[in-house]
């Protein structure tokens, strides 16, 4: 763990990577430095420990952390470090991320876990949450943001294509 990039981006396995690496696309656009890590809070739970006890002291400023299922990452590592803390639930096959979204989102008072939409949507907005985050203290970064939603609101047609099935 370096430390040297402000956003970690963690996920419980490697398949979690497909809806995950949406937010690292989206902090890539945006020219925000992050790491990715696979950290497993039921098969590696002591990298958890050490992941969450040592983020701060390791430079991070946001972790972005996805997980589905029995989905405690983004929880017990916002249990264990005071940064802000992004859940994202990503699809499960048996209960198509709803056990991962009310796994994330159902936390007891005094533990925060951003919680965002299940799958692709909820990654790109952690990621943008966690730029808009930086840019508060950042002016080039809040100017990269402004530019990005200036590109996505010129993106949408006013009238939709009719001839499309
Ligand atoms: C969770 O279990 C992971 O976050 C993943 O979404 C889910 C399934 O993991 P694998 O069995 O694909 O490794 O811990």
């Amino acid at each position: 763990m370096s430390g040297s990039a402000p956003v970690a981006i963690i996920m419980g396995s490697q398949s979690d990577w497909a809806t995950m690496r949406h937010a690292a696309e989206t902090l890539d656009t945006l020219g925000v430095a992050h790491e990715t890590r696979i950290v497993s809070a039921h098969r590696t739970p002591d990298r958890l420990v050490a992941f969450a006890k040592g983020a701060r002291e390791a430079g991070f400023k946001v972790v972005i952390a996805g997980a589905g299922g029995a989905a405690h990452l983004p929880g017990m590592t916002a249990a264990m470090t005071p940064l802000p803390v992004f859940g994202v639930p990503v699809e499960s096959k048996a209960l198509s991320g709803q056990d991962s979204l009310l796994s994330i989102v159902q936390m007891p008072a005094g533990i925060p876990v951003g919680t965002l939409a299940i799958g692709r949507a909820g990654a790109v907005n952690a990621a943008l949450l966690a730029a808009a985050v930086l840019a508060l203290t950042d002016q080039d970064l809040a100017g990269r943001l402004d530019a990005w939603r200036e590109r996505q609101t010129a993106s949408v047609a006013e009238w939709p294509d009719t001839t499309e099935h």
